[in-house]
């Protein structure tokens, strides 16, 4: 596996309290968000990463959920099309940050949409969720896009969650978090799984980040297993993310 050196993040803006949600876990408070994001860039920082902040940006609420707008690999960028229209417009404002870093920078385009949470890397593999933000044309077009730049891609059709890696989570070394309506997916039985339990859903989406797992505080039968594992975890309070639906992997871009 290759190590990241990048990533690039967005600070949460003054409206993050009118982000998207489908749980009832009150108001963020940006505050103490700003305070958490500040701990997640730190906690990038610790594994290796050189981190580029972008600016909040009022206009969209659920910018500081970075990693839904663009996609990293190795050999491109791929700006993605978010299926929600509150977060549409977010594609645009990634670019001049990408070109920074990448030569090859492609797109998805309607009737395709995607976002980037549906994207999962495992080694050379993107396992590609078709949910209600990413429909089956963005997944196809991705794809296409995938074997281009000489990887290869499969769908998951998912019914219940917001993004594919909601359910699951590739922690390198052939390890996975998986849960709910994951659990018994035929893609994902070839991996040493580690079934999250119901009560602790939300670490189903940890990040790792150069060897160390990025995890939300809180979850102490996955941070166990994952510590069993043989990965140092770092633990953060994410849980004004959580209020709008937001997890660990969603805050930023890494490669
Ligand atoms: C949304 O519903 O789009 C945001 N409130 C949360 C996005 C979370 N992103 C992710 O899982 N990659």
């Amino acid at each position: 596996m290759s190590l990241f050196q990048h990533a690039i993040v967005r600070r949460p803006c003054p409206q993050l309290a009118e982000g998207l949600t489908s749980v009832d876990l009150g108001k963020p408070d940006i505050q103490i968000a700003l305070q958490q994001h500040r701990l997640y860039i730190a906690a990038l920082q610790i594994c290796g990463l050189e981190v580029d902040i972008l600016p909040e940006d009022f206009r969209f609420p659920d910018s500081v959920f970075v990693e839904d707008v663009a996609l990293c690999t190795s050999r491109c960028a791929i700006i993605t099309n978010p299926g929600a229209p509150s977060r549409n417009g977010e594609r645009n404002l990634i670019s001049s940050t990408l070109e920074k870093y990448f030569n090859d920078i492609e797109m998805i385009d309607f009737p395709g949409t995607l976002e980037a949470g549906d994207v999962m890397m495992a080694g050379e593999h993107f396992y590609i969720g078709v949910t209600g933000r990413t429909n089956e044309a963005g997944a196809k077009e991705l794809v296409k896009l995938l074997y281009k730049y000489d990887f290869s891609a499969s769908l998951v059709p998912l019914t219940s969650f917001l993004h594919l890696k909601t359910g699951v989570s590739y922690l390198e070394n052939n390890n996975l978090l998986v849960y709910g309506e994951l659990e018994d997916h035929p893609a994902f039985q070839k991996y040493n799984r580690f079934v999250v339990p119901k009560e602790e859903a939300y670490a189903a989406n940890s990040v790792w980040v150069n060897g160390k797992v990025l995890m939300p505080h809180g979850f102490p039968k996955t941070i166990q297993a994952v510590k069993e594992m043989g990965y140092p975890v770092i633990e953060l309070e994410l849980s004004e993310f959580q209020k709008v639906d937001g997890g660990a992997s969603c805050l930023s871009l890494r490669f």
